[in-house]
């Protein structure tokens, strides 16, 4: 399996994040890529760098004036005389007005976000760019006949929509690898996310395509984030009916649940006919994970590897969340290792 890092993942560093009524540190920080990426060299694995793609692969699944809109974000949140890390203040709720931009651009900052958790910081942008090359780095690469790759990047990508960011990502780097493997010549790619909270920018993005099936294992959005998508009863629409699938479970689900519900997942998979398989690694269905519900131990990821891996498709991994920053190395090379050891 060929690992590819993000070199910028580093420059998108949040001071702090609002929980429970408090300031705290943010839990998605540089550090997570940092043990993801000791325990994949320890295992012996080749760090590799992307290589640069054209604006077109954001094109692809964000629209432009969002695409613009976080390009230019820093500057101008700094040029509005703001200190500190950028944060919305206002959202266009239902019944209100997106489609015309407005110029103030805290209002810009609210019609392109969803929640107070993502804070946008002078290195967001290089960081979140860097990601989406890497992604497309890694779907070159199956396009090409590699069998697997790993995509070791952060902020992570599956809530960020057509034209929204929010839950810590920015750029959609599963969608992004998705469409680049369906251009390449994928006639049927399947998303599978495996994050403890379900991917509602992925789904979004491909809720009325036939061509990507997006499938999904995560925690019951009735209680868990984010809240308004991820019901079993989404399904997809006009030429997707029948491409998206949800799979939520009960907070404090069991891992035999949590595998029955992955044989669905990949029964469907099968019966689409996909030819390529991304799947969106959150490692915060670890028990340890301080954020998320669910019960996985290391043991369970190296099944998850595994499994994957009778699947028999060229796979791309996106690691996605995971805030047990000392655990998700070692759940990222037991996923690895079983996918490998198959
Ligand atoms: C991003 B990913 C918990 C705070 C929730 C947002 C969580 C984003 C998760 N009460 N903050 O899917 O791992
Ligand atoms: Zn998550």
């Amino acid at each position: 399996m060929r690992v590819v890092a993000n070199p910028h993942q580093a420059e998108h560093c949040p001071e702090f994040e609002y929980f429970r009524g408090r300031k705290v540190p943010c839990f998605e920080m540089p550090s997570r890529a940092e043990f993801v990426q000791q325990a994949l060299a320890g295992a012996g694995y080749r760090i590799e760098a992307p290589e640069s793609f054209p604006d077109e692969v954001l094109y692809a699944v964000h629209s432009r004036r969002y695409v613009d809109f976080l390009r230019g974000a820093w500057a101008e949140w700094q040029g509005s005389g703001n200190e500190g890390d950028a944060f919305a203040s206002v959202w266009p709720i239902r019944g209100m007005r997106v489609d015309r931009t407005p110029q103030n651009f805290a209002a810009r900052l609210g019609m392109f976000s969803f929640d107070t958790g993502t804070p946008l910081c002078a290195g967001t942008w290089q960081a979140a760019r860097a990601g989406a090359d890497c992604a497309a780095t890694a779907a070159s690469w199956l396009s090409a006949g590699e069998s697997s790759a790993f995509v070791l990047t952060r902020p992570p990508g599956h809530h960020a929509g057509p034209e929204f960011f929010g839950g810590y990502c920015f750029l959609n780097n599963a969608a992004i690898a998705a469409q680049a493997l369906r251009e390449r010549g994928a006639a049927r790619v399947a998303v599978l996310d495996v994050d403890f909270h379900h991917g509602n920018g992925t789904q979004e993005i491909f809720y009325q395509r036939g061509d990507v099936l997006y499938a999904s294992i995560h925690g019951d959005p009735a209680t868990e984030y984010p809240f308004f998508l991820g019901h079993g009863d989404e399904t997809g629409a006009g030429a997707g009916f029948g491409c998206n699938l949800n799979l939520p479970l009960p907070a404090g689900s069991s891992t035999a649940n949590w595998f029955a519900a992955l044989e669905v997942a990949l029964r469907r998979i099968a019966e689409f006919g996909a030819e390529a398989l991304v799947v969106s690694l959150g490692l915060d269905a670890a028990e340890v994970d301080p954020i998320s519900k669910f019960k996985l131990q290391t043991a369970d990821f190296t099944q998850l590897g595994r499994r994957l891996r009778a699947a028999g498709l060229p796979t791309l991994f996106v690691l996605e969340g995971g805030y047990a920053v000392a655990a998700i190395g070692e759940n990222a090379r037991a996923s690895v290792e079983g996918f490998e050891a198959g």
